[in-house]
């Protein structure tokens, strides 16, 4: 038996939010990100997540000059605290430019933005530490999908990533698949559309993927199972664990709690896959609750800790001598219940 994994914890500073949401406005108190630093450790945190503005705010109307002192700043920042930046995310869905997607815009002036922004950002990712970028393919996707050629928009989406990939030799790229919101229909919607993308790339090796949960449900598809076709081709560069209840807007409940079972079955895939023994980071992409009073809420952070904690124990505590007998028996509706009392804490 190889050695059990000492998991390692990331969020990024977005999910200590301030509460609003489509309908109505914040109503907590906002907390500095350098501030939020301090709470990491603390909290059992070692990795942050990291959006290119969260690291450089106005990232669009500085020099490269100014970008690179700001990221050196937040480099010791973190460093002052222990703590490592585990991805950088370009924001591509917030500036005028990119209404209608990035990459894969109608507009040429509205893709070349979308390139220089994704290439500085793989510029702070490594100025503040992080061999890795994220890619959320937010808005490559159309609400009528007439409006796109979809064979060209992949095109643009694979030319894209090579031109990542020979802007810096050293980066990897992991692309966070999801179906819908904000588009009605998404390219690049499931983790075999990542990978089929990382395979198709210049550099195969430096192409993965992170699977965050609720984007999973969102397909329709099973969160274990995605992750699991991601681990049989080595190429989980992280993930997102939150939780998602039924088919309706992206909800980044915490882990585990709209379906124990499913979140059971995430942490048995990426426990029997030995994540986390290269460092691979434990990521939460969770919302604190509109409710919530305070200035500064962290309790659906460290209670999805909690939560995939406990799964871990549940997962090397369960009997699989017996999880054998029943699968060579082909019981398994004995085996269904054997879980679900394992579950329930019932012998
Ligand atoms: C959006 C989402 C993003 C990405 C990072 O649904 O999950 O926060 O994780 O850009
Ligand atoms: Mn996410």
């Amino acid at each position: 038996m190889s050695k059990p994994t000492t998991y390692r914890f990331s969020f990024g500073p977005w999910n200590i939010s301030e509460g609003a949401d489509p309908f109505g406005p914040e109503v907590r108190p906002a907390f500095p990100h350098e501030e939020k630093y301090a709470l990491y450790k603390p909290m059992g945190f070692d990795g942050v997540q990291f959006h290119d503005d969260d690291v450089v705010p106005g990232v669009d109307d500085l020099t490269p000059d100014q970008i690179a002192k700001q990221a050196a700043k937040v480099k010791t920042m973190l460093g002052n605290q222990g703590l490592v930046p585990e991805f950088v995310a370009p924001r591509l869905w917030f500036a005028p430019q990119t209404i209608d997607g990035g990459y894969t815009s109608n507009s040429a002036k509205g893709r070349q933005y979308a390139k220089d922004r994704t290439l500085r950002t793989i510029d702070i990712a490594r100025e503040v530490g992080s061999k890795a970028v994220v890619l959320w393919l937010a808005r490559e996707g159309t609400y009528i999908r007439e409006s796109k050629n979809a064979r060209v928009a992949y095109e643009r989406i694979q030319q894209t990533i090579n031109d990542m990939l020979d802007h810096d030799k050293e980066i990897e790229i992991w692309i966070e698949p999801k179906p819908n919101e904000p588009t009605d229909m998404a390219f690049v919607p499931t983790i075999g559309h990542a990978i089929t993308l990382a395979y198709a790339s210049r550099d195969p090796k430096r192409v993965k993927g992170l699977i965050e949960t609720a984007h999973a449900l969102l397909a329709g598809l099973d969160p274990a199972d995605e992750m699991a076709f991601a681990l049989a081709h080595d190429k989980l560069g992280s993930v997102h664990l939150n939780d998602q209840n039924g088919l309706k807007y992206d909800q980044d409940k915490n882990f585990g709690a709209a379906n124990l079972r499913v979140a059971f079955n995430q942490v048995r895939v990426l426990e029997e896959a030995g994540y986390g023994s290269k460092g691979e980071f434990i990521g939460l992409d969770v919302k604190a609750m509109r409710t919530q009073k305070g200035k500064c809420v962290t309790s659906h952070l460290t209670g999805s800790r909690e939560i995939f904690m406990h799964l871990v124990d549940k997962v090397r505590s369960w009997d699989k001598k017996l999880e054998k007998q029943f699968v060579d028996a082909r019981d398994y509706e004995a085996l269904e219940l054997a879980i679900m009392k394992h579950l329930m804490g019932v012998k």
